[in-house]
C-alpha cells in the first residue's frame, strides 16, 4: 500500500496550501481537496519549485567547492568578528526559518526590521484597529460585494477565486487585471491615490447619510470628528488629481450601499512612503459602513501570521531597516532565503554595500544575484526535505510541514543553527522536535484542521485592540511630501503653468511565472500603445535613482501614464528608491516615476 503524508507548500503566498505525496511516487503530489484554502489545487509554481536546475548543490568558498563543515568552520569563524548581520528573505514562510534568531542573539548580532512587502499596510491597520487579524475565509465567503483594492487576485491569490463567486466585484487598480475584466466596474485609478479614494468614499457615505450610527456609536464614537476630517478634503480638485470623477464614486458606492461588504486589499496599494496613511483610511471608510465584526463583511489584508502565539524565537538585538540594511558596516552578513541583491530597492547601492561586506554568506537553494557576490555559499534543504509548520498571512489554517525525502544535499535551517551552536560552544538550543511541538501545541483543532490562537470567527466583533475592549481610531492626519491636502490647492495652481509631466509612474506587481526572483525571470516592461513605442523595442527606463534597458510589451490595460515591470524582471530594482515608509519601515518600491528613451541599435 502506498503511504500518503500531508505537509504544506511553503511559497511565499497568500494561499498556504495543503499537498498530499505519496512517498513511492514521489516528486509527483497532488493538493488535498480537504483544505479549505487549497481546495485541492495546487499552483504550477510548485513544479518549478521541485524542479528548479539552478539549485545549489555544493557548499563552497570563493568559489571552491569544500565540504559542509568546512563551510560551517568558516561560518563559525565569520561571527567571531565584532559586526554580523542576518538578512531574512521570504524564500521559505516555515517558522523554522527563524530559529537562526537564537544563533544571532547568542553572538551578539543585529537582525532587520520592516520588511520589503506589506509593512506600511500593517502599521495603518495596527493604528485603526490596535492588532491585525485576519478576516477569515468563512466570512468572504459570505459577502455580497468585495472590492478587490490593488490586488492581483488571479496571479498572487487564486485560490480566493472561488470566494468570489457569485458577488458583486469592484476592482480598484491602475491596471485592467484579469479580475477587473470580469469585474462589474472598474475604476482604473492613478497610482498612489488611494488615501483619496478612501477618504473620498467616507465623505459620500456621510453626505448621504448612509454610515452606520448604530455600530459607531459604540465601537468608533470619534465618528464625528472623522467626518469633518474627510471635509477638510476639497472634492473637485481631489477627484480630478486621482483620475476619477463623481459618477466612477457614486457607482461603487452603489456596490457597497445596504450589502455585506468585504475589501481585499492586496500589496500594491502601499508600496509607497505614505503606505501606512492608505490602509488606515481604507479601514476608516470600512468603519465609517460599519463593516467590522459582522458576518459577511470586512478588510482582508496580509495578516500577521504569528499574532497570538509564543514565539521561541523572538529575540532581542539590534535592528536595522531591512529595507535599506546598511550592509557594508558589518564584518559578516548571512543572508538567508532571499536575494537582495535583486529583491530590495535601489540595486547600485545594494550592490556596492554587499561587495563591501568582508565576509557575505549566501544561505540558499537557487543560484541568483545574490549567490553570485558570496563569499561563502551554503546549500539548503527544500521544503520536502525538513520539518516544519506553515502559518499563512491569508487565513487561519496552519499546516505542519514533514520531511516527505531523504536527501544528501544542503543543511536545514534547524541544524545549521544546531551545527554553529556547537561550533562555538554556545548553549541552551532546545531539540528541534521540543520548538515544532512548541508551536503546534498552542494550535487549537477544529474539525480536522489546526487554526491560529489569533482566529476569531468574526474579528472585532467586541471590539479592537489586543483585548478586544477598545474603540477603532480613525485617521486624523495625512502627511505626505508629494502633495499633501493643505498644499494641494497651491500645486493646482501652479500646475497650470508647468511643463506637461513626461514621466510615467513604475508598478512592479508579481508575476504568475514566479515567486519573487525564483524561477521564471522577465525583461519585459509592459506600457500602453498610445505611448508610441513598438512591441519588442528595446527602451531605456531610468529614474534618480538608476537606469535600465528592457524590451517593450504593449499592453492596453496599462493605465497609459504607468508602466509595469514585474519584480521578477532583471534589473528593475535599479529604479526604485532606497527610502523606508513614513511608518511601518517598509520598502517604498512605487515611489518613483521613470523616463523612457528608445535605445538606438
Ligand atoms: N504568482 C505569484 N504569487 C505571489 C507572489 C509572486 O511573486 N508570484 N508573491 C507573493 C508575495 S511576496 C506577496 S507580498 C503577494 C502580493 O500580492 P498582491 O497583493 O496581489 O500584490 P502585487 O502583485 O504587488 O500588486 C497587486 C495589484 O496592485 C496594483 N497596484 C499597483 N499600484 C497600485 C496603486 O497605487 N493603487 C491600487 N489600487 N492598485 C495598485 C497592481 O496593478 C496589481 O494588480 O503575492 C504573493 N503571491
Ligand atoms: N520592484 C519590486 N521589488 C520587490 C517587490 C515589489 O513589489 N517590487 N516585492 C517585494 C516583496 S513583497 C517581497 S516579499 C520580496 C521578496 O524578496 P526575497 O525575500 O529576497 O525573496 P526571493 O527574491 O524570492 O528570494 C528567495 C530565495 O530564498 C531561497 N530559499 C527558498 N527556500 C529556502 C529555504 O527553505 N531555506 C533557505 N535558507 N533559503 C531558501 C532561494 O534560494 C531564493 O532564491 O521582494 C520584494 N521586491
Ligand atoms: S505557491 Fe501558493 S498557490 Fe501555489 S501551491 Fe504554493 S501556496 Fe498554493
Ligand atoms: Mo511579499
Amino acid at each position: 500500500m502506498s503511504e500518503c503524508i500531508h505537509t504544506a507548500c511553503g511559497l511565499d503566498c497568500y494561499d498556504a496550501c495543503r499537498i498530499v505525496v505519496d512517498k513511492k511516487i514521489f516528486p509527483k503530489i497532488k493538493g488535498d481537496k480537504a483544505h479549505p484554502a487549497g481546495n485541492g489545487a495546487l499552483c504550477a509554481l510548485l513544479n518549478k519549485y521541485i524542479h528548479e536546475e539552478a539549485r545549489i548543490e555544493k557548499p563552497r568558498i570563493n568559489g571552491k567547492e569544500v565540504s559542509m563543515d568546512e563551510a560551517l568552520d568558516a561560518v563559525a569563524k565569520a561571527l567571531k568578528l565584532p559586526e554580523k548581520l542576518l538578512w531574512r528573505g521570504s524564500g521559505n514562510l516555515g517558522v523554522m526559518q527563524e530559529v537562526t534568531n537564537l544563533l544571532m542573539e547568542k553572538v551578539e548580532g543585529t537582525l532587520t526590521s520592516g520588511s520589503l512587502c506589506d509593512a506600511a499596510g500593517h502599521a495603518g491597520i495596527e493604528a485603526g484597529r490596535g492588532v491585525n487579524r485576519t478576516l477569515p475565509l468563512e466570512q468572504i465567503a459570505k459577502a455580497e460585494t468585495v472590492v478587490v483594492w490593488g490586488r492581483n487576485v488571479t496571479v498572487t491569490n487564486a485560490h480566493m477565486m472561488p470566494f468570489l463567486e457569485g458577488k458583486k466585484i469592484v476592482v480598484i487598480d491602475p491596471v485592467k487585471t484579469e479580475i477587473a475584466k470580469r469585474a462589474d466596474f472598474h475604476m482604473q485609478v492613478e497610482p498612489r491615490m488611494d488615501y483619496y479614494i478612501a477618504i473620498m468614499l467616507a465623505r459620500f457615505v456621510f453626505m448621504e447619510d448612509g454610515q452606520d450610527d448604530t455600530w459607531l456609536e459604540e465601537f468608533a464614537p470619534e465618528f464625528e470628528d472623522f467626518y469633518d476630517y474627510t471635509r477638510e478634503h476639497r472634492i473637485k480638485a481631489i477627484l480630478e488629481h486621482i483620475g476619477t470623477d463623481l459618477g466612477e464614486m457614486g457607482t461603487v458606492l452603489e456596490y457597497m450601499r445596504g450589502k455585506r461588504t468585504v475589501f481585499l486589499v492586496g500589496a500594491g496599494v502601499q508600496k509607497y512612503a505614505t503606505g501606512s496613511y492608505t490602509l488606515h483610511a481604507i479601514d476608516s471608510l470600512a468603519a465609517t459602513l460599519g463593516l467590522f465584526g459582522k458576518e459577511g463583511c470586512g478588510v482582508h489584508y496580509l495578516g500577521d501570521s504569528k499574532l497570538g502565539f509564543d514565539n521561541p524565537f523572538e529575540v532581542k538585538t539590534k535592528r536595522v531597516p531591512k529595507a535599506v540594511a546598511p550592509f557594508s558596516k558589518f564584518n559578516t552578513v548571512i543572508v538567508q532565503g532571499g536575494n537582495p541583491a535583486a529583491s530590495m530597492p535601489d540595486r547600485n547601492r545594494v550592490i556596492e554595500e554587499l561587495e563591501a561586506v568582508e565576509n557575505l554568506i549566501y544561505f540558499g537553494l537557487y543560484e541568483n544575484e545574490t549567490s553570485a557576490l558570496a563569499d561563502i555559499v551554503i546549500p539548503a534543504k527544500n521544503f520536502f526535505e525538513k520539518e516544519d509548520i506553515r502559518l499563512s498571512y491569508g487565513h487561519q489554517y496552519v499546516e505542519r510541514m514533514r520531511k516527505v525525502v531523504e536527501s544528501n544535499i544542503g543543511i536545514s535551517e534547524y541544524d545549521f543553527t544546531a551545527t554553529l551552536f556547537e561550533k562555538l560552544g554556545l548553549e541552551g538550543l532546545k531539540s528541534e522536535e521540543a520548538y515544532l511541538a512548541h508551536w503546534m501545541d498552542q494550535c487549537e483543532e477544529e474539525e480536522g484542521h489546526h487554526l491560529t490562537p489569533a482566529y476569531r470567527l468574526c474579528p472585532y466583533d467586541e471590539g479592537f485592540g489586543e483585548e478586544g475592549d477598545e474603540e477603532f481610531e480613525f485617521i486624523d492626519d495625512y502627511d505626505d511630501d508629494f502633495i499633501d491636502t493643505k498644499r494641494f490647492r497651491k500645486y493646482r495652481k501652479q500646475s497650470k503653468n508647468k511643463p506637461k509631466d513626461t514621466t510615467f509612474w513604475l508598478l512592479s506587481p508579481k508575476s504568475a511565472k514566479s515567486l519573487n526572483t525564483q524561477f521564471v525571470r522577465d525583461n519585459r516592461v509592459q506600457m500602453h500603445p498610445d505611448t508610441g513605442y513598438e512591441e519588442g523595442e528595446e527602451v531605456k527606463l531610468s529614474s534618480e535613482y538608476g537606469e535600465q534597458t528592457f524590451l517593450v510589451h504593449l499592453n492596453d490595460t496599462v493605465r497609459p501614464n504607468c508602466v509595469v515591470v514585474t519584480n521578477n524582471t532583471v534589473g528593475v530594482n535599479y529604479l526604485t528608491p532606497s527610502i523606508l515608509s513614513d511608518e511601518g519601515e517598509n520598502a517604498c518600491y512605487q515611489e518613483v516615476k521613470v523616463s523612457i528613451e528608445k535605445v538606438e541599435t
